[in-house]
C-alpha cells in the first residue's frame, strides 16, 4: 500500500499540469491492486468508476499531468506493476472520435469516387460496345475537348446519347418539313425561309416567337426530341444529323427535306468564330489549327465532305431538295421560288418581295426572333448573324490552307458537286 500510494503521489505531483479531466485505465489492475488503487485514488479526491478492467476517473483535479506528452511516461511507469497501462484523456477521445468520423467520411468520399469512376468505365465500355470512341481534341477546352467517333461522324459528347439511341426511333410524320445541314452552313437563314413559304409569308407569326420554338432543333436538350413528339402537324424540323444517322421512318414517312450546305472555307471560319463567340466552347489554337482539326474530320458533325456527300447522294429523291449558301446569296429569288415549289407553295411577286427584305442579312440581325438574342447566356460577345458573306474567309485563311480546303472540295467534283467561295 505504501509502495502503491507513494507511486501514485509521485505519479500525481510530478505531473501537475496537464489539462485533463477524465483519465481511463484500459486492463490495467491486478485483481489484488484494485482496492489499493481505489482507496489511493480515494484519498486523494479523485472520483471514479471501476467496470471490470476498465477505470474512468473523473473529478480529478484537472491539473495533474506536467503534458500531454508525459502520458506515455506515465503509463510505461505503470507498466511492470499492473497488466496493461493505457491512458486516454477527453481530447484523446475527441481526437479518436475525430479520427473515425474523418475514417467514415473519407470511406464515403472513397466509395462515392470509386463509383463514379466505376460509371465512367462502365459508360466508356457501353459507348464501345455500341461503336461510339471518345478522342479528345487539342486546343480545346473541358467542355468540349472530348468528342465522340461514331459511324465515321464526329459527334458531340454532349448529344451523343441522343443522336446514338434516340434520333433513329424518332418518329417521322409525312407533313413534316426538315431542314438537314453542315453546322453554320446557313440553316437559320433557310429555316426562316421555309417557315414562311409554308405559313403564307405571315411574318407577324413569324416574329412572335423564336424560330427554336418555331423550328425546334432535333438533337438539341431544348426543346428536346421528346416534346418535339408532342407537336402538332406540321412540324418544322431542323437538325445537324447526317443523314445515315437520321430517323428510320424518314425513308419510309418521305417528309419535305431540305439540305443546305455551305463551302468549307466559309464554313469553317463562320463554325471557328461561333465556337468562340459562345461562353460554352473554348479553342485555344490558331485559325490554322482549328482548320486542320475541320480536314481531319475533328469538329463536331465533321468530316465536313461525307456530310454533304451523304446528301448530295439523296438529292434525286422526291421529298430531298440540296441547296447552296451560295445560291441563297447570289439568286435569292430563283432559289426561293425551288425551294417554295419543292414545298408545294407558290408565292406572288409581293410575297417574295417582301421575304427576299425580311430575310436580308441586316434583318434578320435584327429580328430579335431568329438572331438567338434570347439564348442571353451562351453569347460571350459577337453575334449569331456575325458577317453573312461569301469569301469572308480570305481574310482568315492561309493560302495553304486555303489549298488543303480545295482538295476537300475537288474531292466531290466527280459526283457532280461543287462550290463557289467567293
Ligand atoms: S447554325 O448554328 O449551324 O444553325 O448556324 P447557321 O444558321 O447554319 O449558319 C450561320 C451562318 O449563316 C449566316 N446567315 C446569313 N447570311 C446571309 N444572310 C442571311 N440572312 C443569313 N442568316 C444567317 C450567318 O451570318 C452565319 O454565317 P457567318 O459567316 O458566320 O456570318
Amino acid at each position: 500500500m505504501a509502495w502503491f500510494s507513494s507511486r501514485w503521489h509521485h505519479f500525481i505531483f510530478q505531473h501537475r499540469k496537464l489539462n485533463s479531466d477524465l483519465w481511463v485505465l484500459k486492463n490495467t489492475l491486478l485483481p489484488n491492486s484494485r482496492t489499493q488503487f481505489c482507496n489511493c485514488l480515494q484519498s486523494q479526491n479523485i472520483h471514479g468508476q471501476l467496470a471490470g478492467n476498465r477505470l474512468s476517473l473523473t473529478r480529478m483535479p484537472s491539473s495533474i499531468f506536467s503534458n500531454r506528452r508525459s502520458t506515455p511516461n506515465v503509463a510505461n511507469s505503470y507498466k511492470g506493476k499492473f497488466q496493461h497501462v493505457q491512458y486516454s484523456t477527453r481530447q484523446d477521445a475527441r481526437r479518436t472520435k475525430n479520427l473515425m468520423i474523418a475514417t467514415y467520411v473519407s470511406a464515403a468520399v472513397g466509395a462515392v469516387l470509386l463509383t463514379a469512376v466505376g460509371f465512367r468505365f462502365y459508360g466508356r465500355f457501353r459507348k464501345r460496345a455500341r461503336g461510339i470512341e471518345e478522342i479528345e481534341v487539342p486546343h480545346c477546352g473541358r467542355r468540349n475537348r472530348v468528342i465522340c467517333r461514331y459511324r465515321g461522324y464526329s459527334l458531340p459528347s454532349v448529344l451523343t446519347d441522343t443522336i446514338v439511341n434516340d434520333i433513329p426511333f424518332f418518329e417521322v410524320r409525312p407533313d413534316d418539313v426538315w431542314v438537314v445541314s453542315f453546322p453554320k452552313a446557313g440553316t437559320t437563314w433557310t429555316q426562316e425561309i421555309v417557315y414562311l413559304i409554308c405559313n403564307d409569308c405571315d411574318f407577324e407569326k413569324a416574329k412572335a416567337t423564336n424560330i427554336e420554338q418555331r423550328f425546334p432543333y432535333l438533337e438539341f436538350p431544348v426543346p428536346g426530341h421528346r416534346e418535339i413528339t408532342k407537336m402538332d402537324s406540321p412540324r418544322f424540323i431542323k437538325t445537324h444529323v447526317p443523314f445515315s444517322l437520321l430517323p428510320k421512318q424518314l425513308e419510309e414517312k418521305s417528309p419535305k427535306v431540305i439540305y443546305i450546305a455551305r463551302n468549307p472555307k466559309d464554313t469553317v471560319v463562320s463554325l471557328l468564330s461561333f465556337l468562340q463567340m459562345t461562353n460554352y466552347f473554348t479553342f485555344t489554337g490558331t485559325t490554322h489549327d482549328f482548320a486542320e482539326l475541320f480536314v481531319e474530320g475533328k469538329v463536331l458533325y465533321g468530316p465536313w465532305t461525307k456530310h454533304v456527300m451523304e446528301a448530295w447522294e439523296q438529292r434525286n429523291r422526291d421529298n430531298v431538295l440540296f441547296i447552296t449558301y451560295e445560291d441563297l446569296h447570289k439568286d435569292f429569288r430563283g432559289t426561293v421560288r425551288e425551294v417554295a415549289r419543292f414545298l408545294g407553295k407558290t408565292l406572288s411577286e409581293p410575297q417574295l418581295r417582301n421575304l427576299e427584305q425580311h430575310c436580308s442579312f441586316q434583318n434578320m440581325s435584327d429580328n430579335d426572333s431568329v438572331n438567338y438574342s434570347w439564348m442571353k447566356g451562351i453569347w460571350k460577345e459577337g453575334r449569331f448573324l456575325r458577317k453573312g458573306e461569301i469569301g469572308d474567309w480570305k481574310r482568315h485563311l492561309s493560302p495553304e490552307m486555303s489549298a488543303k480546303l480545295d482538295t476537300m472540295v475537288t474531292s466531290l467534283e466527280p459526283a457532280g458537286l461543287q462550290f463557289v467561295d467567293s
